[in-house]
This record gives structure tokens, sequence and C-alpha cells, in this order.
């Protein structure tokens, strides 16, 4: 870290500090987090994976649209970024019906004020990818809106761009995920925008915090699909009868080894990259 930097925040995971007036630095800790509450036990490397992927996607994508990435540290968990005027909405993009999505789904029979077929199971593939938007939280949970509470919050023309640019990406990063073997379920993005105006991707993008990863050969809709990350964190929290309110338990262990291999084994599976090879030398995933 640069010793200088003016810490800007946390997130449940992350850091967010000022290099300079252009730049961030923003650090994945290993930190984990389940049932939205950050566990007292860390799982090694989680944040040089995240910050990995987030990498390889920024550059798999980097002709669709600017990202904010300027440099991976050696680190391999810190990346150094532009400071950019953020959007005030988190751009989610849903391929599957899982997670708020579902839950408005069975409440309203539309997620987002879009209107969706009669008797969707849950996990189910939607017809088409839908852009489907949410407010930015400061505590406690996110809110899905419709487009125009959306547009209330960026003007028209931001929308539509938001919103052509986030499918974009989803239908781009979810061929090459399903040509691997992982459903891209749904993901969030987040957008800010540069001095002149511009779009860019910012925070972390296409990670399994950001976003749902199914293994495929284990896809069956009609119930909730096993998380391909924190799915022994999750069964093993069950085995507890822990009421889900802070603080969370220890993890053993066995769970905390189980679930660093699904990171790597997402992270290699994903970007067709060797784990190693990345803590090696963190800039092999933008080339
Ligand atoms: C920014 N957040 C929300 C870290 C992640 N490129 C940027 N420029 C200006 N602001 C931000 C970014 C980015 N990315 C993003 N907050 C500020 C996510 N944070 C929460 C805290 O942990």
């Amino acid at each position: 870290m640069s010793d200088t930097a003016l810490h800007l925040g946390s997130g449940k995971v992350r850091e967010l500090y000022a290099l300079d007036d252009e730049r961030l630095l923003l650090v994945a800790s290993d930190r984990i987090s389940t049932f939205d509450v950050v566990l007292p036990t860390e799982i090694p490397d989680k944040g040089r994976v995240l910050t990995g992927l987030s990498g390889f996607w920024f550059a798999q994508t980097r002709d669709l649209v600017p990202n904010h990435l300027l440099a991976l540290r050696s680190d391999g968990r810190s990346s150094e970024c532009r400071r950019l005027e953020m959007l005030p909405i988190e751009c989610v993009v849903r391929g599957y019906l899982a997670g708020s999505g579902w839950k408005d789904y069975r409440a309203t029979g539309e997620v987002c004020g879009h209107r969706l077929p009669d008797g969707l199971v849950e996990s189910q593939q939607l017809p088409e990818p839908l852009f489907t938007p949410a407010t930015k939280a400061q505590t406690g949970h996110d809110e899905n809106i419709d487009r125009a509470a959306a547009v209330e919050l960026v003007g028209e023309q931001r929308f539509d761009e938001v919103e052509r640019v986030s499918l974009e990406l989803y239908r781009t990063v979810s061929e090459q995920a399903a040509a691997r073997g992982i459903i891209l379920a749904d993901t969030k993005l987040e957008f800010g925008v540069d001095e002149r105006g511009r779009l860019v991707l910012a925070d972390e993008a296409f990670t399994p915090d950001s976003s749902r990863f199914w293994p495929a050969d284990e896809y069956a809709p009609g119930g909730p699909q096993p998380s391909f990350d924190k799915q022994f964190v999750r069964d093993y929290c069950e085995t507890l009868g822990w009421d889900k309110a802070y603080p969370g338990p220890e993890l053993p262990a066995d769970v905390v080894a189980g679930t660093r291999a699904r990171y790597v084994e997402a992270f290699e599976r994903l970007t067709g990259i060797a784990f190693d090879r990345y803590v090696d030398e963190p800039g092999v995933v933008l080339a």
C-alpha cells in the first residue's frame, strides 16, 4: 500500500483509498460474508481471486466499454483505478430468476416493471436477460426500481446507455462462462462518468461476490441453486442452527480449504489461467 493513501471507506469485504485527486486504490480482503454477515474467519486468497477475475473481465470487455482499471498491484489484491463520478444506481442484469428477482416475480409477476410470463419457477432461465436496476442503499438492502425511478436518478439518455451496455456485457460474459461450464445467473455492475462525461465501468465486475455463478452440470430449475463459491460455508452454517445475526461463526479448517478451492476453481475455469501464474504475475489476466 502507498503509505499516504487516505482511507475513503469500507465495504463488507473491500477497502477504498484515495491515492491522489485522480486515482483510487481498491483493496479486496480475504473476508467472506454469508447471509449478509461477515464471518470472523478469512478465506486465504479470496481477495486475489476477486481482483484477478475483475481484471480479467475488464480486459475482456474493454472494447465494449471503457473501465476504471489503471493497474493491478503486485500483491494481486489491490487495483489502482480512475476516480469517477459514480452513478447512483446498481446496474443488475438477470438471465435467470433468483434472489430478489424471484421474490418480486412471485409476489407481483413482475421484476423492476418487466412483466413476465406466468408459471416460471425459481432459477428458471428468463425468455431474455433483463436490466433490473436497484438503488444503492447506504445501509440495509438495495431496492429494485423500475425504469421511471431509475430515469429520475440518472436521466433518460444515461439510463438507455447503461441498460444497453449492461445487457451487452452480460451477453458477452455469460457466453464465455457457458463455454466453460458455468452459468452466469445474474450480475451487479456499477458505472461512473469521467471528466469528459463518458460512461466507465467501475467497482468489481463479474466476480462471485457481485454475481451468481452456478455450475452448469448441477443446474436444476424449480428451487435454489448451489452457489459456486459459498455453498460449503452456507451448508456448514445451516448445521449450526446459527440465527444469522452478528457475530457469525468461526469456520473449521476443512470448510476454509474447500471454499478456497472453489474460489480458485472459479478463477481457473473462467479465465483459463492457472491461479499460481496470477499470484506470480497479476498482469497475466490483462494480456
Ligand atoms: C466508488 N464505491 C462503491 C470498495 C467498493 N472508480 C471509482 N471512482 C469513484 N468512486 C468509486 C469508484 C469505484 N469503484 C465505488 N464507492 C466509491 C463500492 N465500494 C464500497 C467500499 O469498498
